[in-house]
């Protein structure tokens, strides 16, 4: 429909500055790097960027530990840079969101510093959520801790400080204090720093764990789990008791200036489809989207480092959730990758050499024929697989570093918790992004900070774009799909075969303004043995909008054959 929010046709790409592209040659990827690849993305089709962080950061959580909200660390380049870079996004017809990492700051932000050196009672004190010990122990010694709260980085959730004898939370790293949102100049400051970076020329903002923000202010102990050492404190901050009173305020005191121009996402570990849809409910004013992270957690044993097996009906059970959940009211987004999760072609595909290709582009076919907003991140256009790590030396991610120390300091089988990370590890998406076959992949003409992945000789953006069969035109042609089929975003969505082991096909349909009814089926073989895929007799012969297999059989009922990883898209009028 036209008076429907741009975004809701738009695709968006995630660019993770530090491994995107690297122009001066120190093998960190900046600013002027992006800027001299505009034209891979714009050609592309993608109609935002999203930046992960490029503010001054001690990088002990590569940008995601801020020290200065209102700069550009210098190692990605300068603010001018910066605006040089917004100027070209929008010269060509793009947009830009930045990363706001308001659930904590670095410790050397100078908020913190301040909180911090001034004392219990320091005028910014209550910046932060500093506590005593606990009653009836002695400070700094284990146990002592406010509460028994565990970090997503391993270890206690809080950190001692020798000179106050208190202790500050930390939900992440011990370097990345959580800011106390019940404080209201703490809002009022987050606020001011998002009006400025819109009133620059920003499109909107990606909310790192945003829903996170509004702690019980009790912080009471966690339930502690049978194998676990640290309560589980999520009951009393994920979507805590403030969080739609907060976002709404900075719906009002930020977003509202600037109705139509803007797409906010936020980051929300642990929301639920009912959260989710008071979040992205138009008439409340938060938010216009969130990233969710059910499917993404399907594999997860006792934590992520903890992998299962993931059977087919669970995954296409997960989305088909969130398509009813938020199908009348609110809005999804959709994402297989992003800077945090193992990439999905060696996760949900099968990256070898047989398959990578056909299954990158069946996973990318299923994902963006649902209904929401399509998020890909770079690489992933590419086919770009998880990289090789022969020893715990060759992570940089403190995730992964800090996991391995405190599995193998419990007596962990290190050479189990390496195949974990090998697995599920985050650097695997975060090796520099592979341009063409020359050293280091066109990535750097220096030393980068990350090894490139040694398959960067036949996966390449160089060879994907001299190839019409390969993932990256396949992703041009469904992000070029999205703007000329009205309904591939507003079509409504019905999970066909959910028992399939294999099979993973829907519909879509979507009644025009004139009454004309538009229906598209997708089909897709998710394994790597031949299929038969059964086929209503109202749908034969119905034309093919997308194949992934130029050798696909005409649609034929009741049943059409599917090649291994074979994807396709039927419409009907
Ligand atoms: O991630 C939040 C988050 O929940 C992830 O840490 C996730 O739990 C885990 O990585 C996947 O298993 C955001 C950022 O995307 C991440 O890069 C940061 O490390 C984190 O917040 C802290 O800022």
């Amino acid at each position: 429909g036209t008076d429907e929010p741009w975004w809701k046709t738009a695709v968006v790409y995630q660019i993770y500055p530090r491994s995107f592209a690297d122009s001066d040659g120190d093998g960190i990827g900046d600013l002027r790097g992006i800027l001299g690849r505009l034209d891979h993305l714009a050609e592309l089709g993608v109609d935002v960027l999203w930046l992960s962080p490029v503010h001054p950061s001690p990088h002990d959580d590569n940008g995601y530990d801020i020290s200065d909200y209102y700069g550009i660390d210098p190692m990605y380049g300068t603010l001018a840079d910066f605006d040089e870079l917004l100027a070209a996004v929008h010269d060509r017809g793009m947009r830009l969101v930045m990363d706001l990492v308001v659930n904590h700051t670095s410790d050397e932000h100078p908020w913190f510093v301040a909180s911090r050196d001034g004392g219990p009672d320091g005028p910014l004190r209550d910046w932060y959520w500093w506590r005593p010990a606990r009653p009836g122990t002695v400070p700094g010694t284990p146990g002592a801790e406010p509460n028994n709260w565990g970090s997503f980085f391993s270890g206690p959730a809080w950190e001692y400080d020798e000179t106050s004898g208190e202790y500050h939370l930390h939900l992440f790293s011990r370097k990345q204090p959580d800011l106390n949102w019940e404080n209201p100049r703490v809002r009022q400051a987050v606020y001011a720093m998002m009006r400025w970076w819109l009133e620059r020329g920003v499109d909107g903002f990606r909310m790192d764990v945003i829903n996170l923000v509004s702690k019980d202010p009790s912080l009471p102990d966690g339930a502690v789990p049978e194998d676990g050492r640290y309560g589980d404190g999520s009951p009393y901050y994920v979507c805590g008791p403030r969080i739609h009173e907060y976002l709404a305020e900075m719906h009002r005191e930020v977003f509202a200036g600037h109705p139509e121009r803007l797409l906010t996402v936020g980051e929300m570990p642990g929301v639920t489809i009912e959260q989710a849809r008071l979040f992205t409910d138009p008439a409340r004013a938060e938010v216009d989207m969130v990233f969710q992270f059910e499917h993404v957690q399907l594999d997860h044993g006792v934590g992520k480092f903890d992998p299962r097996p993931l059977r087919l009906p669970e995954l296409k059970a997960s989305l088909a959730r969130w398509q009813t959940g938020l199908g009348e009211v609110g809005w999804n987004s959709l994402y297989w990758n992003n800077h945090d999760q193992p990439r999905a072609v060696s996760r949900f595909g099968d990256d070898g050499p047989v398959h990578r290709v056909r299954s990158a582009t069946a996973l990318a076919t299923v994902l963006h024929l649902h209904r929401g907003t399509p998020y890909v991140y770079q690489g992933e256009e590419l086919g770009m697989t998880n990289a090789p790590f022969a020893s715990v030396e060759d992570f940089r991610d403190i995730e992964s570093l800090n996991h391995h120390a405190h599995a193998v300091a419990d007596g962990a089988d290190p050479e189990k918790v390496l195949d974990a990370l090998r697995a599920m590890g985050r650097d695997n998406a975060r090796t520099p992004v592979q341009w063409d076959d020359s050293p280091h992949a066109g990535f750097t003409q220096g030393t980068p900070w990350l090894p490139v992945n040694p398959n960067h000789t036949e996966i390449n953006a160089a060879a994907a774009v001299a190839d019409p069969g390969s993932v990256y035109h396949h992703y041009r042609r469904l992000i070029a799909l999205r703007h000329t089929e009205p309904a591939v975003a507003f079509g409504d969505f019905t999970l066909l075969l959910p028992d399939d082991e294999r099979i993973w096909a829907f519909t879509r349909r979507h009644e025009d303004a004139s009454g004309g009814v538009i229906e598209l089926l997708v089909l897709a073989n998710l394994g790597s043995e031949p299929a038969s895929a059964p086929v209503p007799a109202d749908w034969a012969g119905a034309e093919a909008l997308i194949t992934n297999h130029s050798g696909a059989a005409p649609l034929t009922s009741p049943a059409t054959p599917l090649a291994p990883w074979e994807a396709r898209v039927h419409r009907r009028r």
